[in-house]
């Protein structure tokens, strides 16, 4: 039996293409924490636990994941069955409560590193993949709606991505149905467009909003209020055509069963770090199946680690209305696989390859490792 031997994490800081301007902070810098498990055997697996934007997104951040991990979660399981992944999650569970972005890391490296001795894909633990490719949207949240415009334009003609979605809640309501009428309208019919909120919007703004981007064509809205105001968010999804799907609400399969009990929501952002892992995303993907809502592939702006586990739980769904958003490792300056993911033909593709089929690059790794010394990476 492989017993989980060590447990090692790192954050490591990317920095991004241009700024990503969200309502509530503007990214410059990824902070991704990587989690490397060695087992008695030889083997390892690797996994990432990420959030967005320090501590302004959620109750995680790249530090408290490292933490976590580092204090109470490593003691929990060493010395466990490395090949019981739903033990370890248990014990992990037991010793900490809430953290599911660093309860996620540890399983999807115990999922990894399965996998790997298995000779299988994560995929293939979670039953089969579905899907070769999946649909994925990119974010145009440059701050700018001209730059955003140039921005989607390229991308459609590399045959990159054909679902944009915006960032906004920064600016007052009005201004922002503005901003997104220019992009929607310079866009036209080559291109879906979505919006999301963070959040942002009370009730009142919510309702100005949601007539006018439904007025304008936009397709759908996340997280337009905030987390805690299911209720509202319901009365939303009732009165207005315009699909809303909920976000940051969701934090695993009991958020998911009340969210679909109180039709509270058309669409699930099913995120395999905020549901706390890929077992319990698989449980919010079943309720979100069950009730009929439209899903979507959502990310915490990961690296090509936390990305390829995703894709490898979404490959096995059996369909996703909204898509993916798994386009993290492209928002980023430098890529710290050996083997970059693929994009092409506006999907991004499942990885061949045992676990979640990718590679880190070590030298890239040490680089952008934070508090290392730096030697440019060859
Ligand atoms: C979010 O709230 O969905 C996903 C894409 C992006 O640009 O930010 C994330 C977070
Ligand atoms: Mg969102």
């Amino acid at each position: 039996m492989p017993k989980i031997e060590t447990i090692s994490t790192r954050i490591v800081d990317l920095p991004t293409i241009r700024g990503h301007v969200l309502s509530m902070a503007t990214m410059t810098v990824q902070s991704v924490v990587l989690v490397h498990v060695q087992f008695s055997d030889g083997s390892v697996g690797i996994g990432e636990g990420t959030s967005i934007g320090g501590l302004s997104y959620g109750a995680e951040s790249p530090e408290s994941i490292a933490s976590a991990i580092e204090t109470y979660i490593t003691p929990a399981i060493v010395g466990r069955d490395g090949d019981n992944v739903n033990a370890a999650r248990r014990a992990a569970e037991r010793a900490v409560m809430g953290n599911p972005i660093a309860r996620c890391a540890v399983e999807n490296a115990l999922w990894d590193g399965l996998g790997k001795r298995a000779g299988k894909s994560v995929a293939e633990l979670f039953g089969g993949a579905l899907h070769s490719g999946l649909e994925v949207a990119w974010t145009l949240a440059s701050g700018n709606a001209s730059q955003d415009i140039e921005e989607a334009m390229s991308m459609l003609e590399q045959r990159r991505h054909r679902q944009f979605k915006l960032k906004i809640g920064k600016r007052a309501v009005r201004d922002d149905i503005v901003h997104v009428a220019k992009i929607k309208s310079a866009l036209g019919d080559r291109a879906k467009v979505t919006v999301d909120v963070n959040q942002a919007w009370s009730l009142h703004d919510a309702r100005i909003g949601l007539a006018g981007l439904q007025e304008i064509g936009v397709d759908m809205v996340e997280q337009p209020i905030a987390a805690c105001h299911r209720h509202a968010l319901g009365t939303l999804t009732r009165d207005y055509q315009i699909a809303v799907m909920a976000d940051e609400a969701l934090r695993g399969p009991e958020d998911a069963l009340n969210h679909a009990c109180e039709h509270a929501a058309d669409a699930f952002a099913v995120k395999i770090a905020q549901s706390g892992g890929l077992s319990r995303a698989a449980e919010v993907i079943a309720i979100g199946q069950a009730a009929g809502l439209g899903l979507y592939g959502g990310t915490m702006l990961e690296s090509g680690v936390g990305t390829a586990a995703a894709l490898q739980l979404f490959s096995t769904t059996r369909h996703l209305a909204w898509g993916t958003e798994l386009f993290g490792p492209l928002l980023f300056k430098d890529d710290i696989l050996t083997q970059s993911l693929v994009y092409s033909d506006f999907q991004v593709h499942v990885p061949d390859g045992d676990g979640c089929g990718v590679t880190l690059d070590q030298d890239k790794v040490d680089f952008y490792t934070r508090g290392r010394s730096r030697a440019v990476p060859t």
